[in-house]
């Protein structure tokens, strides 16, 4: 290993810990935000603060005094910064300049300002009037020869009150496009669920933790992604409970913590233990992987029943609840041990040692992220954890369940209010006669599929409530290139990033207030809601003093584009956007679930949305809970050359999607660059590579043959702890080596996560 690769040093410590307090304290002094940081801090996550944008983990009951983190605290002080993108920066700042800005350094020119157009004579973004925003957007709105030429796309920072006040106006306007963010992660939860055990979401709640056995977590990484899980990872293992970890890196924050509240770890250098068992599974192999554990559990079971022993299967649950065993069981009887060796990268006895420790434990829960969603077998994916929680009756029972963990604060929220390009009938019949309103009936776009119409010139226009699409999307070459051939662009945003500046005819930029700024509306201060990865839904209530007197709450800025493009609508937009509370009786008349909405967000913590599998209700076209057999597969291996490796890109732990806080990631030991690749020593050393070598990466397509556009260059080898057959290099940068073509079949989820490469010397 070449020794003094600059940046390149390896972590040893702890997650969270004092690194954690120091990243704390440096990124709210480099946003220059202490003081307002500081109250903001202190009102994140409690009864009546506002919900922290940073993940989708749910608040614990008893909240301690304080509940935050390192990620949530820098996604707070990146809203709260004191730099502006104002006027002035942006006349002094041709798009052409601002272009070559990295996309750190673009959201670092602070939150913006004021609405803006893009002036073409002079390649600049200048301050536009509200009104005079609107009447133009609404008069390009109503311009086009049809409204399904419209992409209405939603990130799921959106609040409940925005996304339904932004799905009606789509709708009532005629469109049914609605890519999301949701397209990008948890699609195949969606679609692999509802058709598994009818409820497209996952079915425990935090107290559940508190009664399992085991705990798996498959392709997620906490640490970084949903820090405030890693306290309830600590209580589950030293309570004795175990946790087993699948995943093809080593990632810190699933090996041990030490909890910076408390005094008695920070000042002992003490830490927890948290996985007790970690399987290294190749990137792309996990249903392989769960193929081979329910095939050792179903032949433990077998051996069992020969000899009058205990089951290893709850035979009882499986007749009463399920359907479709037996073409399982079928399918696993096929399935060689070669075969499942060879694609998870796992041995025979590790798939039987994880399926003795499943089989150990009275309650499980599977917890479950991107690494499991993004491949083209997602959806898939996704249903063979539930078959291997059906197997033991672990859905609908104490202590156990399905666990995904969502990405956005509210992107499930967002989702339930609506925001579904596939809306049912009743829904629809719903909002028309609440409103008085028609709708459209066409099955509209997702993401992928917007993409692709921009790209034929099928679509005009797209507004983006929040993200950064363009950049958040795969394969730049074909993205950038579509989303230029737009008429126009409308971007409601509160910082700048490179979707901004992806030209189409027409632009608008129009900023919007953060959560954690009070919104006041003509009937007085305003809460929104939101609801997180377990279904509770909740009051955010922000407090500081707005960035600028010109920003507008999201709700006013949809209800202010509808008011100019809808000109004889029958909807009361003023008073919807005066009043959240009445926004909330809507969404209450459309959706029967929000029942009592206004006054159940006014209890402490809010309430649950009704997830009927958790008791063992099967909303599915049968009414059972259905095992489905896994037919996909990743990566074909046998098409792909014996030097192939597969490739899934990465979040480093100062990312937040496309939002770049700074340039380093910790516990995986890099500092200050974000230009590696990941890649195990004996991966590294068949290819005569060491540390610090620099290298080329090109996509192979699934015949196995280089695609000469999506090549990567000048990328430094780092050695890490990682299964075989897998490399991986952070998003967004890596996206140039994806393609738009290579989606979960069902939910046209991007495979992410798996991307046949081969690597050069540079
Ligand atoms: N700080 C911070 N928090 C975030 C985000 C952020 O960017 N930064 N993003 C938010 C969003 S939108 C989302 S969706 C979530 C994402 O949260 P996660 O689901 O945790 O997403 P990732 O970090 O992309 O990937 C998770 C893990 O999958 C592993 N992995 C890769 N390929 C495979 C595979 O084939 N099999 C298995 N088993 N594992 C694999 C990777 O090694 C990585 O540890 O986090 C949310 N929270
Ligand atoms: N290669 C690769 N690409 C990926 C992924 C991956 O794992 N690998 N992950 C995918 C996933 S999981 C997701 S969710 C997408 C993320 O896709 P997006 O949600 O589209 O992207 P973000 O980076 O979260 O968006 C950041 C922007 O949101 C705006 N913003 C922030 N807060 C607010 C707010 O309160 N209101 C408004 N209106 N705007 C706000 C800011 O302008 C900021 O620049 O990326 C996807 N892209
Ligand atoms: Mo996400």
């Amino acid at each position: 290993m070449k020794k003094g690769v600059p940046g390149v040093s390896g972590y040893q410590g702890p997650a969270g810990g004092w690194g954690a307090v120091k990243a704390v304290t440096a990124s709210v002094f480099s946003q220059k935000a202490v003081v307002r940081d500081i109250i903001a801090m202190f009102k994140m996550n409690q009864v009546k603060g506002f919900d922290c944008p940073g993940c989708a983990w749910p608040d614990p009951g008893h909240r301690a005094p304080m509940e935050l983190c390192e990620n949530g605290v820098k996604a707070v002080s990146w809203e709260t910064t004191t730099k502006k993108a104002s006027p002035a920066f942006f006349s002094r700042h041709p798009v052409s300049t601002l272009w070559q800005y990295s996309d750190y350094k673009l959201e670092n020119t602070g939150r913006l300002t004021h609405p803006m157009k893009y002036d073409a004579g002079t390649d600049t973004w200048q301050a536009v009037e509200w009104d005079i925003a609107f009447q133009e957007i609404g008069e390009r709105l109503r311009s086009y020869d049809s409204a399904q030429q419209v992409e209405f796309y939603t990130s799921g920072r959106t609040s409940n009150e925005a996304a339904f006040l932004y799905q009606l106006f789509a709708r009532e306007y005629g469109s049914s496009n609605f890519p999301d963010c949701s397209n990008m992660c948890h699609g195949p939860t969606s679609a692999g669920l509802t058709r598994a055990i009818g409820l497209g979401k996952g079915t425990v709640e935090l107290d559940d933790f508190n009664h399992c056995d085991l705990v798996i977590c498959i392709g997620h990484n906490p640490g970084t992604n949903h820090p405030r899980m890693l306290t309830t990872l600590r209580d589950v293992a030293n309570r004795g409970a175990k946790i087993i970890s699948i995943n093809p890196l080593t990632e810190r924050g699933l090996e041990r913590f030490s909890f910076p509240q408390s005094p008695k770890e920070m000042f002992t250098g003490q830490a927890t233990e948290l996985s007790s068992d970690y399987y290294q599974v190749k990137m792309g192999g996990d249903a392989s992987l769960l193929k081979g554990i329910m095939k050792a559990l179903i032949e433990m079971d077998e051996a069992r029943i020969l000899l009058d022993q205990p089951p290893t299967l709850d035979h009882a649950f499986i007749d009463e609840h399920t359907a479709g065993y037996s073409a399982l069981y079928e399918d696993l009887r096929q399935r060689s041990w070669a075969e499942l060796e060879l694609d998870s990268g796992l041995t025979r006895s590790q798939m039987e040692d994880l399926a003795h420790n499943y089989n150990k434990s009275r309650a499980t829960i599977i917890c479950y992220g991107l690494g499991i969603t993004q491949h083209k077998n997602g959806t898939e994916n996704v249903q063979q954890l539930v078959n291997l929680l059906l197997l033991k009756g672990n859905i609908g029972k104490k202590g156990a369940g399905i666990c995904p963990l969502r990405g956005h604060s509210n992107v499930q929220g967002d989702r339930s209010v609506g925001i579904n390009e596939a809306a049912s009938e009743d829904f629809l019949q719903r909002l028309e006669a609440h409103f008085s309103i028609t709708v459209a009936r066409k099955h509209g776009r997702s993401s992928v599929e917007s993409i692709r119409a921009i790209e034929r010139g099928e679509a005009k226009a797209l507004i983006c409530m929040g993200g950064n699409l363009a950049v958040a999307m795969p394969e730049p070459q074909r993205t950038f290139a579509a989303i230029k051939k737009l008429d126009m662009q409308v971007h409601i945003a509160t910082k700048l990033n490179r979707s901004h500046l992806l030209l189409a005819k027409h632009n608008y930029l129009l900023p919007a207030l953060g959560r954690t700024e009070r919104d006041i509306q003509a009937t007085g201060v305003q809460s929104v809601t939101v609801e997180d990865s377990m279904s509770m839904v909740h009051a955010s209530c922000g407090g500081l003093k707005p960035a600028s007197r010109w920003l507008k709450s999201e709700p006013a800025i949809v209800a202010g584009m509808a008011r100019a493009t809808l000109l004889h609508s029958p909807v009361n937009w003023e008073d919807l956007a005066g009043n959240y509370a009445l926004i909330r009786e809507a969404i209450e008349a459309v959706i029967p679930e929000f029942h009592d909405y206004n006054a159940r967000i006014a209890e402490p913590g809010g309430f649950r949305m009704d997830t009927p599998a958790s008791r063992r209700e099967w909303r599915t076209a049968n009414g059972k809970a259905n095992f489905v057999v896994s037919r996909q597969r990743a990566i074909e291996r046998e098409n792909q050359p014996v030097d192939a490796l597969v490739l899934a890109t990465l979040r480093s732990h100062d990312q937040y999607n496309t939002t770049i806080y700074g340039m380093n990631d910790r516990y995986r030991g890099i500092t200050g660059r974000r230009d590696v690749v990941f890649l195990s020593e004996d991966e590294a050393t068949a290819r005569g590579l060491i540390q610090g070598d620099v290298v080329n990466v090109q996509a192979l397509d699934d015949s196995g043959q280089p695609c000469v556009e999506r090549m990567m260059y000048g990328l430094t080898v780092v050695i890490y702890d990682m299964a075989a057959g897998s490399i991986g290099a952070y998003l967004p940068e890596a996206n140039v080596l994806l393609s738009l073509d290579a989606v979960d079949t069902e939910s046209l989820t991007p495979a992410y996560k798996s991307v046949p490469v081969i690597l050069m010397k540079a």
